[in-house]
């Protein structure tokens, strides 16, 4: 029997991911989709047969026909969210950021461990599923280029949604991404970040420092620097180069396919993340789905949530000064013992 999925939040990401849960995802079938706009939710649920709109996300969470909750809400709805799906025992995928801020995201890792008693949740750090993102970590893992040194990061949008009217949303939204990246393939936390913001771009819409390059100071001796430029203007594009001490290697060049033509040779740059990450988006609940019938979870944990969240908390006070902040977390040892 597949496992029967709600999706809370049909925007952009949650319609996606309604559409895939319905149409692509083996094991698994969309059944329930709720979002805070009622006519928003009736409208995507009449795309699938069989499919209900529930008005109340908290509702949908409590409903008995729903086993696994898919979280695409904003932000700022996730911390009562995924504490009813705690409460109720329901494997959760929440869409980063985990929740808004690291208090917050630290208590849900403490509701987890304390009132759950198992793993529930997954974070939607997705780009751990995408096949070029896990080839580098296959290879850094091998051994054979020796130990990472330094990683470098491009992650540039055509134009920013309109949302996004401070700087600090670039942080939390955007540069989250590359602080699990980083964590995750130093396999060590971040111990100290440095935002550093030029003469923002003419593009750029007011009080919006974009471009912005972070620096992290990783703990075990890594560094690595980032570019995040969300009003590029040019399309959607995420790059990564790992150094280490016998080479490097790259991803995201995005060169499957070089036309020459007209007097001119390129291929094409994806207008978006649904494009671009696709494959990741299509892994991370594939590998979601499978583990929730296996019982676990295998992706990115609240702690993961909670760690990006503390990391974005110190980026967005190194942005007026331009000078490293430590990151203050808890003690993991402590904080996840049984
Ligand atoms: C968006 O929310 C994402 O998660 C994208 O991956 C990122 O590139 C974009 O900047 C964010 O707004």
């Amino acid at each position: 029997r597949p496992l029967r999925v709600g999706v809370i939040g049909v925007g952009t990401m949650g319609t996606d991911h309604a559409d895939r849960l319905a149409t692509r995802i083996s094991g698994a079938e969309l059944v329930a989709v709720a979002d805070a706009d009622s006519a928003r939710a009736a409208e995507v649920a009449a795309r699938y047969p069989g499919v209900r709109a529930i008005a109340n996300p908290l509702d949908l969470i409590a409903d008995d026909a729903v086993e696994a909750v898919l979280i695409a809400s904003p932000g700022f709805a996730h911390e009562e969210q995924v504490l009813a799906c705690l409460a109720h025992g329901k494997y959760t995928l929440c869409e980063k950021p985990l929740t808004m801020d690291s208090a917050s995201a630290l208590r849900l890792v403490e509701v987890e461990r304390d009132k759950a008693g198992r793993p529930l949740v997954q974070v939607g750090f997705m780009r751990r599923f995408d096949p070029e993102y896990a080839e580098l970590r296959r290879l850094l893992d091998d051994g054979e280029l020796g130990r990472l040194l330094l990683v470098h990061n491009i992650h540039r949008n055509k134009t920013s949604p309109a949302w996004f009217r401070d700087s600090a949303a670039i942080v939390n939204d955007s540069l989250v991404h590359e602080v699990d990246v980083c964590r995750w393939l130093f396999g060590a936390e971040i111990e100290t970040v440095t935002l550093l913001t030029p003469t923002p771009s003419g593009r750029a819409p007011e009080g919006l420092r974009d471009p912005q390059v972070a620096i992290f100071q990783m703990a075990g001796g890594g560094v690595a620097t980032t570019e995040v430029f969300v009003n590029s203007q040019v399309g959607y594009e995420v790059r990564c180069e790992a150094v280490a001490e016998l080479g490097s290697a790259t991803i995201g060049l995005g060169q499957e396919m070089l036309v020459r033509r007209d007097n001119a040779y390129g291929g094409r740059i994806p207008d978006d993340y649904r494009e671009r990450f696709a494959r990741a988006y299509d892994i991370e609940v594939q590998e979601w789905a499978r583990a929730c019938r296996r019982g676990v979870v295998a992706g990115p944990t609240t702690w993961d949530g909670y760690a990006a969240s503390a990391v974005c908390e110190a980026g967005v006070a190194s942005l007026g000064t331009g000078q490293p902040v430590r990151v203050e977390l808890a003690d993991r040892a402590e904080i996840l013992r049984p």
